[in-house]
């Protein structure tokens, strides 16, 4: 199995995080990607190889020519204001109030942002396109044959909606790869996302289509971030109706009820038949993440891997969270060598 990885994810390294009325440092840390990257080689799970640079055409495929403007411009104009510190919005559209882009960098801001935990720096853009070349690599070596691949993305896509970031995402990595598998000869994609967060912005992208079947396992909504999307009752719109599928599930869920949800979604899956499964990677499930509530332990991520590699569709992983660093790069490896039953 190839690994695509992008060097340049190191230079989104933002010091500020709003956690908890504080800014901390951030939890999505470059060590995170450097962490995965050294487990699979010592695991030999096979190369890790530099992600091709492709340019924004399969960007502007999922995403708003606007919004990308935007993050491709957000840094100088944040600084060319006068600001001292890492770009944070302060005020944004609420109800009744009118969501325009405005001029001002700050109505910006508060215009594509979903969250303001995601401070922007100078190199956040760079290493937004670096994941996504990373994703587009990955997803080329599928259409072009292999059974599975990994896109060791950061940073993370699932919250990246349409014309929105936040939730540590910029451009959606899943959705670009999705849709340029779509472009490239696959007539339907499913996406899988098993991160402890709910995907809403893959969910947005396809919410009214039927060509990319959406499902995902999640913290309920209710008690866990973005808590605006990801309930039950969220399954398409249009054509797309019954091509979005949601579990939420509650504090503590440990491998019995998470893999309950699993097969149901597996059922779907296999249903639909899909020319790849894209699988949205998170580990952030795992017991001892420090912002997550579920209990999954690390004999389990290589169940789950296990379990997606018997369904034999051709796998597309794409990195999303995963906060708890000292063990991050072993639950990353033991999905991977699961499905590759190594
Ligand atoms: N007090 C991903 O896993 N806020 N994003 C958490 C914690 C943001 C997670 C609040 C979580 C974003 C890709
Ligand atoms: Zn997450």
């Amino acid at each position: 199995m190839r690994t695509a990885f992008s060097p340049h994810h190191v230079e989104r390294n933002p010091k500020t995080e709003l956690s908890g009325g504080q800014l901390v440092t951030p939890f999505e840390s470059p060590r995170r990607a450097e962490l995965i990257k050294a487990a699979i080689e010592t695991a030999r799970l096979g190369p890790v190889l530099k992600a091709q640079a492709f340019d924004l055409e399969p960007v502007l495929r999922v995403h708003d020519a606007g919004f990308v403007a935007f993050l491709e411009t957000v840094w100088q104009r944040w600084q060319a204001a006068g600001m001292a510190g890492e770009a944070i919005p302060t005020v944004f559209p609420a109800r009744r109030m009118q969501a325009r882009p405005v001029r001002n960098i700050e109505g910006q801001l508060g215009y594509y942002a979903m969250a303001v935990e995601t401070a922007i720096d100078a190199g956040t853009y760079p290493a937004a396109l670096g994941a996504k070349d990373a994703a587009l690599t990955a997803a080329q070596w599928i259409a072009l044959g292999d059974r599975c691949s990994f896109a060791l993305c950061r940073p993370p896509g699932h919250h990246a909606a349409f014309d929105l970031y936040g939730g540590y995402c910029f451009l959606n990595n899943a959705a670009i790869a999705a849709q340029h598998l779509l472009d490239h000869g696959a007539s339907r994609i499913a996406v899988l996302d098993v991160d402890f967060h709910h995907g809403n912005g893959t969910q947005d992208i396809f919410y009214r289509r039927d060509d990319v079947l959406f499902l995902s396992l999640h913290g309920d909504p209710q008690d866990a971030f973005p808590h605006f999307s990801g309930f039950a009752d969220e399954t398409g719109e249009g054509k797309g109706l019954g091509f979005t599928a949601n579990y939420p599930l509650p504090p503590g869920t440990g491998w019995e009820r998470w893999a309950e949800a699993l097969e149901h979604a597996l059922a779907r899956v296999v249903h639909y038949a899909p020319d790849v499964l894209v699988v949205s990677l998170g580990v952030d499930t795992f017991e001892r993440d420090p912002i997550s509530f579920f209990r999954l332990r690390h004999p389990d991520f290589r169940r789950l891997g296990g379990r997606l590699g018997e369904l034999g569709t051709p796998t597309l992983y794409v990195m999303e969270g995963g906060y708890a660093i000292d063990d991050i790069g072993q639950n990353v490896v033991a999905v991977l060598a699961g499905h590759l039953d190594r």
